[in-house]
Formats: structure tokens, sequence, C-alpha cells
């Protein structure tokens, strides 16, 4: 394996310097705030959020809920009173005990509602799905995938008259562990899903050399669709990190474009990082240092791309960019 080395954060991105969202800012029980869906619709920022409650102090963790949050600015946030999804149940495709919880949910807004995917872990392996919304408060469940399967993100409109999904499958039988890719699937309705294509493969991103997956969904852009994804480089030299021994692991964020008529195709694509984790909140602090993992990213109201990321699986943190300096180096 080799190793991947002096790789920094590109110079293009500013960091925004305050948390945007911890455990103190919610009024239920939390220890880990991350893996945020967050849209800007109507003025304002919508936001749902992975809460693992249990103790950061202690370093235990109890269970997994989603919570909900508004802000006017996408920065100061106020957290609703009580989680929206407890991820106990999802729709009727497993018999009630057998789904264990709902995380990292990404939000696309289309024709007036609100889709959601989430990660869902069943007592039967991996698996991600899709609910819609109109209110955020109560969710129709729509679609499981057969395990293992996640990191699923819907582009914001129907192609060639199709809902478009990208997606993380692990192939363990076939490709061994974690050597994951980015495929892409197509939809009528958001609950049938086929024409299944590969889009992009670990090998071919310079900076990872373990896996690959969807990070946010996909942004419209006058050069193709702006897809910012994860990607892990492994280090067995790595030790001891936040709350495990060790971790061998680090998440990095990439970026590239996807053709705006055949979305399976790549348009251009960063050979650096787009960012590393570096500093006291990205390196030294959370659950499991080393690790951004990007669920949302956006054009804010001063047409800036804002992306959300968590730092460490503890916390929600805020990148910036000119959208056109990440498009320039998408080659
Ligand atoms: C992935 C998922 C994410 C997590 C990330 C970094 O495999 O489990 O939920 O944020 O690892 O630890």
């Amino acid at each position: 394996m080799e190793l991947v080395q002096n790789i920094k954060t590109s110079p293009v991105i500013t960091r925004y310097p305050e948390t945007i969202l911890s455990r103190h800012d919610v009024p239920y029980p939390s220890a880990l705030t991350f893996n945020a869906g967050i849209i800007r619709h109507e003025g304002r920022y919508i936001m749902l959020f992975r809460n693992d409650y249990g103790s950061y102090e202690e370093q235990r963790l109890d269970g997994t809920n989603i919570g909900l949050a508004f802000s006017d600015d996408g920065i100061k946030w106020n957290v609703e009173p009580e989680p929206v999804l407890d991820g106990k149940s999802f729709g009727d495709q497993f018999a009630p005990g057998e789904v264990l919880r709902l995380y990292d949910p990404r939000i696309t807004p289309m024709d007036g509602r609100f889709y959601v995917s989430f990660a869902i872990d069943t007592r039967h392996g991996v698996c991600g799905g899709f609910a819609v919304t109109d209110d955020f408060h109560h969710y129709e469940p729509l679609s499981i995938v057969v395990p293992d399967n996640r990191n699923m993100v819907l582009f914001p409109e129907k192609i060639n008259g199709n809902f478009v999904r990208l997606e993380r499958p692990m192939p363990v039988y076939s490709r061994g562990r974690d050597r994951f890719d980015i495929w892409m699937s197509d939809s009528p309705d958001c609950v049938y899903w086929g024409k299944s294509r590969f889009v992009l493969g670990v090998e071919d991103v310079p900076f990872a050399n373990d896996k690959i997956g969807p990070g946010a969904p996909p942004i419209k852009t006058d050069r193709g669709w702006l897809v910012i994804y994860h990607a892990v480089d492994l280090d067995p030299s790595r030790g001891k990190n936040g709350w495990e021994p060790a971790w061998k692991k680090r998440y990095t964020i990439g970026a590239m474009l996807l053709d705006l008529e055949q979305p399976w195709k790549i348009a251009g694509m960063m050979k650096e990082p787009l960012m590393v984790p570096e500093g006291y909140w990205e390196v030294e602090e959370g659950m499991r240092t080393n690790a951004l993992f990007p669920c949302a990213a956006l054009i804010d109201e001063s047409g800036k791309l804002r992306i959300y990321h968590s730092a460490g699986d503890a916390i929600l943190r805020l990148a910036t960019a000119d959208l056109d300096d990440v498009l320039d180096l998408c080659k």
C-alpha cells in the first residue's frame, strides 16, 4: 500500500473560526453532533444532524437520533426541543426491532418536497435509504437498499426524467476490505432504483489509498455537477486518536465535476484534496480525530460555496471558498 503523504488543505479554502454546532447547543441528551444535512431554503437554513447521545466526558455512547435546527444565516442555529427521528423503525421493509439506527442525513429539496437520505444500521447489514418530508417533523419512508451500501446523496433535480443518486456500496467479497468506490443509480419514483453505474474508483483519487464515498448532494454549475466527497487514506503507523486506542485512517475532502446530462461521466476532478484535517478541532479533539466528513455543500446568499463538515465525529464546522476557484481546480 502506498502511503498518502504531504497533503494539505487547498489555499482556496477558508475555515470559519467558530464551531457551527456542538453538544452544548442541543436541549436534549447529546454527546456528539455531526454529519449534518443542511439546505438553504426560502431565505433560511435548515439542518438535520446526527446526534449521538451518552456522555462525551465519559466517552460513552448510548444511542443515536436525528435533530432538527433552523438558522437565518447558517452560522447561529436554533435546535428544536426534541429530536425528530429516533431511528427505531423505518418503513415496512424490516420487521419491528430490526432497524437499529438512522444516521448521516443528507437533504435534497426537489419539486416542493424535501428528500432525506440516511445510513441505516439493521440487524442484517448497513443500508442506505430515502424518506420524504414536507415539514421536517413527519417522514414518509420511500426505500431501503440491500446491504452493504450507504452514503447516498440525491441530485437536486431529475435528470432525463429520473431521480439520480450517488452511493457507496461496500463490496468486501470481491474488492477486499475498504476498496470502496462511488456508484450511481436512477429511479422514476425514489422507490425503485436501477441502471447502476460505476462513477469514481478509489484508485482514481491520488490522495486516497483506502476508500471514497459521496459527501454532499451535488450542486449544479455551468461546468457540471459539483460533488464534494470524502476520501480515506490509511497509514499503519498512526496511533492513538480521540476515544480509540489506535486509528489508522484519515478522512479528507475531495471535489469533482460530473457531466450535466450524463452524470456518471467525470467532467473534472481535483488531483489534490480540497481539505485535510489540520489544527486543534480537526486533529486534536473529538471522538475519532483526523476525520473530516462533509454531508452538505451549498451556495450562500453572497454566492460563496459553503461546505459543512464534521470534525472528529464530534462537532460541525464550516469551510467556504469561491465557487469558481474550486471549479478551476477540477481539471
Ligand atoms: C464513516 C461513517 C461516518 C463517520 C466517518 C468517520 O465510515 O461511519 O458516519 O463520520 O466514518 O469516522
